[in-house]
C-alpha cells in the first residue's frame, strides 16, 4: 500500500492508524500547492480530486475520502479494536463521529486557513468551532477517548484536526479536557513515529 500525505494536514491521520495496526505502507509526500509528489509525479494523476489523503492498493485501485480510509483501514485488523465490527452499532457511533469531525471540526476550521479572511468572519467561525468544542468536552471530561476506554480511528482523525488550532491562534489549553487528549494521544508511539516521518512539530500547542 502507498498513502499519499502531505504536511500538517488531514492524511495525518490514515498514517496514523497504518502505524497503530503494524501495516506495511510506503509513505509518499505529496506538495500541496504544486501537486508534484517527492518523485516528481503529479499527484491529480493518482487522486483527480487533487487532494490529500489518498491510499493506493497494491492492486492499483485507489481510495480517498479520510473516513473511509481509516474504516478500510481499521478493518483489515478488525482484533486491533480501532473501529467496531461493521454492521454493530457501535460501528454506527464510531461513524456518527467521523462525521462530526470530517463535516463540523475538518470543514468547519479550514476557512480559517484563509488568513485573509476578515476578523469578523474569522469570528465566526471560531465561535462555531467552540460550540463544537464544547460538546467534545462533554464527552471527553468522562472518558479519555470519544468512543469508551479504547483508543479508536475517530481519536486519530480528531488529533489530526485539532493540530490545526495552533495555526489560528486557538490556544486549546482553555478547554482542559481537550489539551489532555491531545497530550494522551500524542502520547502514542504510533503518533510520534507518524509525526517523525512527516518532519511534523511534536507539540499541538
Ligand atoms: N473530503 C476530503 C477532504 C480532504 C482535504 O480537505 N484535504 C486537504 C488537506 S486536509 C487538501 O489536501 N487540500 C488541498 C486541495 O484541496 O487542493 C477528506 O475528508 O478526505
Amino acid at each position: 500500500m502507498k498513502l499519499y500525505s502531505a504536511e500538517n494536514t488531514c492524511s495525518l491521520s490514515p498514517h496514523i492508524v497504518l502505524r497503530e495496526l503494524g501495516l506495511g505502507f510506503d509513505l509518499v509526500m505529496i506538495n500541496n500547492k504544486t501537486k508534484e509528489t517527492a518523485t516528481g509525479e503529479d499527484f491529480r494523476t493518482i487522486n483527480p480530486k487533487g487532494y490529500v489523503a489518498a491510499l493506493q492498493l497494491d492492486d492499483g485501485q485507489v481510495l480517498t475520502e479520510g473516513p473511509a480510509i481509516v474504516q478500510f483501514l481499521a478493518d483489515l485488523k478488525p482484533d486491533a479494536g480501532l473501529a467496531p465490527r461493521a454492521g454493530s452499532w457501535e460501528r454506527v457511533r464510531l461513524q456518527e463521529w467521523l462525521n462530526f469531525i470530517t463535516s463540523e471540526v475538518h470543514s468547519g476550521s479550514a476557512p480559517l486557513f484563509n488568513a485573509w479572511l476578515p476578523e469578523a468572519v474569522q469570528s465566526h467561525f471560531k465561535e462555531r468551532l467552540f460550540h463544537r468544542f464544547r460538546e467534545i468536552t462533554a464527552v471527553l471530561d468522562t472518558q479519555p477517548y470519544l468512543l469508551n476506554g479504547h483508543f479508536s480511528v475517530a481519536d486519530a482523525y480528531l488529533y489530526t484536526v485539532l493540530r490545526w488550532m495552533k495555526f489560528f491562534a486557538i490556544d486549546l489549553r482553555d478547554w482542559p479536557a481537550i489539551w489532555a487528549f491531545m497530550e494522551r494521544v500524542e502520547a502514542r508511539p504510533s503518533v510520534q513515529a507518524a509525526l517523525e516521518a512527516e518532519r511534523l512539530a511534536p507539540k499541538p500547542a
